[in-house]
Order: C-alpha cells, then sequence, then structure tokens
C-alpha cells in the first residue's frame, strides 16, 4: 500500500515489521520446539541484535523464566504475551518530563537537538506540518548555522510548507538567530516555534555551551522558553543512539525523543533501550522521509507491532 494512504497504525506496523520478524518470528522459532537453558541464552542473543540492549535484555530474560517457572505453558501466544506485556510495563514506567508552558499563550518553542544526519531538519518540516493542519501558524529558525546546505535545506521546507523562517549567514552565532526568530514569533503572533541546531559532537564543552546559550537567549525573549528540548536519534543507528542520548542527556535537558527513520530499521528496539537507560519517552516516530511520515509514539501500538502471532 502507499504509505501515505496508511493509517499511523499501519505507518508504524509496517516500520517495525523487520524488527518483528527479528524477534516474534525468532522467538516462535526458537519455543516452538522443547527449549531449555541454552534456548534462554539464545534468547537473549535475540533481543541483543533487536537492539534492545544488554540491560534491557537481560530483564525481558528474567522476566519470561519467572513467568515460566510460576506458569509453564509451551503455548507460544501465551509466551509471545509475556514479552508483549513486559514491553508495555517498561514503557509505562518512564514518565513524561514535565514541559513548561507560555506564560501569555505563545509562541510555544521547541529546541531540536541531535547529531548531524540524524533527522532534525526532516522531523521539523514533518512537525510544522502537523501544527499547520491544527491551524497553528509555525516559524522556523535556522540554528544550524554551521553547514551552509543546512541553511539551505531548511528554507526550502518553509517555502514549500509556506511558513517563516528566520536565517542568518553560515558561521553566524546560532543564538543571534534564536534571538531574532523568538523575537519575530513574539511580534508576529506565531504560535510555535522550531528551532533547528547544528550536532557537533567533537566536543562535549561546546556542544554544551552552544545549547546553554541558545537556551538562555530564548528565555530572554519568552522567560518560559524552550518548552520543548527534543532529542532526534536515528534509529537505524542502533547502539550508537544510546551513546548519543547519554551524551546530550547530559548536556542539555531533554524531554523527549523522536525516533527518526524507524522505517528503515530492524533495531526498532532501541526504544526499549532509550527507555530502561534513560525513562526518557519517545514522543514521536518517523516512517519515511516524507512530511506526512511522522506520528505519535504510543507504547500500546508499539507493543503490538513487535509482538504478535498475527503481525507478520
Ligand atoms: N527513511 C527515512 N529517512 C529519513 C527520516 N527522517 C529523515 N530521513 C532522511 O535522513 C537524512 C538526514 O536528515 P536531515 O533532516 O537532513 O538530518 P539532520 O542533519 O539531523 O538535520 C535525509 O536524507 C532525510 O530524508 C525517516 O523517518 N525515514
Ligand atoms: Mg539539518
Amino acid at each position: 500500500m502507499f504509505n501515505f494512504l496508511k493509517s499511523g497504525y499501519e505507518k508504524i506496523k509496517s516500520a517495525l515489521s523487520k524488527t518483528h520478524s527479528a524477534l516474534t518470528q525468532r522467538i516462535k522459532a526458537l519455543f516452538g520446539k522443547p527449549w531449555n537453558d541454552d534456548t534462554f541464552d539464545e534468547l537473549e542473543q535475540i533481543l541483543f541484535e533487536a537492539d534492545l540492549g544488554t540491560k534491557c535484555a537481560a530483564s525481558f530474560v528474567e522476566h519470561l523464566r519467572s513467568q515460566l517457572r510460576t506458569k509453564p505453558t509451551n503455548d507460544i501466544q501465551e509466551i509471545i504475551k509475556i514479552f508483549h506485556d513486559h514491553t508495555l510495563s517498561i514503557l509505562n514506567k518512564a514518565s513524561c518530563k514535565e514541559t513548561k508552558q507560555p506564560s501569555d499563550g505563545k509562541p510555544y518553542v521547541y529546541l531540536i537537538v541531535g547529531v548531524n544526519g540524524s533527522g532534525k531538519t526532516t522531523s521539523i518540516a514533518k512537525l510544522a506540518k502537523r501544527m499547520q493542519k491544527e491551524g497553528k501558524t509555525v516559524l522556523l529558525a535556522a540554528g544550524d548555522t554551521f553547514r551552509v546546505a543546512a541553511i539551505e535545506q531548511l528554507s526550502t521546507w518553509a517555502d514549500r510548507l509556506g511558513v517563516e523562517i528566520v536565517k542568518s549567514k553560515p558561521g553566524s552565532d546560532p543564538s543571534a538567530v534564536t534571538f531574532d526568530a523568538l523575537t519575530a514569533a513574539k511580534s508576529r503572533g506565531a504560535d510555535v516555534v522550531f528551532i533547528d541546531t547544528a550536532g557537533r559532537l567533537q566536543n562535549k564543552t561546546d556542544l554544551m555551551k552552544e545549547l546553554e546559550k541558545i537556551r538562555r537567549v530564548c528565555g530572554k525573549v519568552i522567560p518560559t522558553a524552550p518548552h520543548e528540548t527534543l532529542l532526534v536519534l536515528d534509529a537505524t543507528t542502533g547502539q550508537n543512539a544510546i551513546d548519543q542520548a547519554r551524551v546530550f542527556n547530559e548536556v542539555t535537558p531533554l524531554n523527549g525523543i523522536i525516533l527518526a527513520k524507524l522505517d528503515g530499521s530492524a533495531k526498532g528496539g532501541i526504544v526499549l533501550s532509550i527507555y530502561q537507560e534513560f525513562g526518557i519517552p519517545v514522543l514521536w516516530v518517523g516512517t519515511g522521509e516524507k512530511t506526512d511520515d511522522l506520528e505519535p509514539f504510543d507504547p500500546l501500538v508499539y507493543a503490538d507491532s513487535l509482538f504478535s502471532i498475527d503481525n507478520q
């Protein structure tokens, strides 16, 4: 089916189909024959390969062991359901980080961070389109001043979507762009601002200073801003995404994660790994390159998509 005809549920299900095969299909095969201690070692490996991470994989194995000890079964449906329910229990534990609200109603400011190529600019375009559809006026701030192409890319999206953009020359100070953008958004009565940033990880201290400065400038124009800081991670990079989350979580407070490129990934287990490691919720998932390919993350849809017998 064409991606644009699919519902959000179908898009997430199909984005996770590779991960589903890597998990449910292999677990089915593993527990479809008589099992013993080695089976659990193999299970841990399967979970690890789907990028659940060591801690999370171990927690699934332990949980399954104890469930089967108290209620032994060979019914594969029941076994898969144990995985499904454990997934939900992990995801439901992470509480959404509290977001601030603009005191006079608007604009609501999103600071978008993440390494180069993770999907920041594309995700901003997707979110901007979504908010436009809700009738909100959006303004983009080209805060990735490090690369010429980054400013051009955001400008192209702004033109296509018909939203305003505030930009400056390549190499200029991103916090100056932020100041201009927020001032413009305030005076024009825009509802939402997205600040694009450069994600240079080479030097943690520089990154921290740059993001701190942007946040400080936001606060000067709008005392409660930024209202949400979202980290964009590329789902196809697997455990590398965990390392990125660790660094960004240290350098700037994060409200949540946008997990881009879930469509190309057999490593969708990364969501569980992120929750288990940091307790930071995934709020949005990218399911393709088009502006409509972004869905709110729903734990139940996620658990259904990964662990079900009939989702082939
Ligand atoms: N398949 C797929 N590609 C994506 C998704 N999000 C971003 N991309 C692609 O990833 C590449 C890098 O994205 P970009 O937004 O420029 O990353 P940035 O450097 O963090 O701003 C581009 O080619 C995008 O089209 C997604 O959800 N799915
Ligand atoms: Mg970019």
